[in-house]
């Protein structure tokens, strides 16, 4: 089945995503917000599965995958856009193993599906699509060639895309974790991207440091899913007229995970 063939970089009527294991707090992390309690991640990722039904999206959720416990983070294993599938290849090596798993599951979407080879790797999670134009993050995870790759892949399929270096970047792991392009022209920034060039063509909201966490967000179709607390980018986004859906992501953020990175949306 081919998937919607959408024009709109935010309207969306399917996702993928993937129940977190009991050994979730197992993953990788840089934080050091304590340890997930595995009730409260199960809840909070009900209901975050429940936003995307309440957006429209139809899910298909995977079951729980024990052996690599950041499997919950779908985003990262696959680059999925209105016209071609590419299956990521992550930096993280105990992450590796993630996209075998999740191939049959995209290909049965996207028929026309390409991977990033060694050496490139490439976490979905430093891909930002504005319209049709990708932002590829080179980052401690995604490597030069990883992005050349995802640039041909893309390329050929009528997309453009630019390359931004976050690596000296320390209060991101990933591209998205400071940048979501929510649609009408509006990407929402931490700070630090906030004075860049090549986001002047942009209408930005600035997410100042103490929310800088919320600048991970997702435009679902009608809604802008955010993370539970955060009045400042909440009141911004009413402002403009978007209609922010706030979810608690607490045991998320212990390991180092935002909204976005937890379904594949398509
Ligand atoms: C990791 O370090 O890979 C996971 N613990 C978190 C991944 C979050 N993904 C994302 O921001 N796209």
């Amino acid at each position: 089945m081919r998937s919607c063939n959408r024009r709109d970089s935010s309207l969306f009527t399917r996702a993928i995503v993937r129940t977190p294991g009991h050994n979730f707090a197992a993953g990788l992390t840089t934080v050091k917000l304590g340890v997930p309690k595995i009730a409260r991640v199960l809840a909070q990722h009900a209901s975050y599965c429940d936003a995307l039904e309440k957006c429209g999206l139809t899910l298909t959720t995977l079951e729980a995958d024990l052996g690599y416990p950041d499997s919950t983070f779908v985003e990262d294993v696959a680059v999925l856009t209105g016209r071609v599938a590419i299956l990521a290849r992550p930096g993280a090596p105990s992450r590796a193993g993630e996209v075998e798993a999740i191939r049959p599951v995209v290909e049965s979407f996207f028929p026309a599906t390409f991977s990033i080879e060694a050496p490139g790797t490439l976490d979905g999670g430093d891909i930002c699509e504005a319209e049709n134009h990708f932002y590829i993050g080179l980052s401690h995870r995604t490597n030069q060639e990883g992005a050349r790759q995802l640039t041909v892949h893309l390329g050929a399929s009528g997309y453009t895309s630019s390359i931004i270096d976050i690596r000296a970047m320390s209060s991101i792991l990933h591209f998205k974790s400071g940048v979501s392009y929510i649609g009408e022209n509006v990407l929402v920034v931490i700070e630090e991207m906030a004075t860049d060039a090549r986001f002047s063509k942009f209408d930005l909201i600035s997410v100042g440091a103490e929310e800088s966490y919320a600048a991970n967000c997702v435009r679902v179709n009608d809604r802008v899913l955010i993370a539970d607390g955060y009045p400042g980018l909440q009141r911004q986004l009413v402002a403009r007229g978007f209609k922010p859906l706030a979810l608690d992501m607490s045991e998320f953020q212990k390991m180092d995970g935002g909204l976005s990175c937890l379904s594949l949306r398509f």
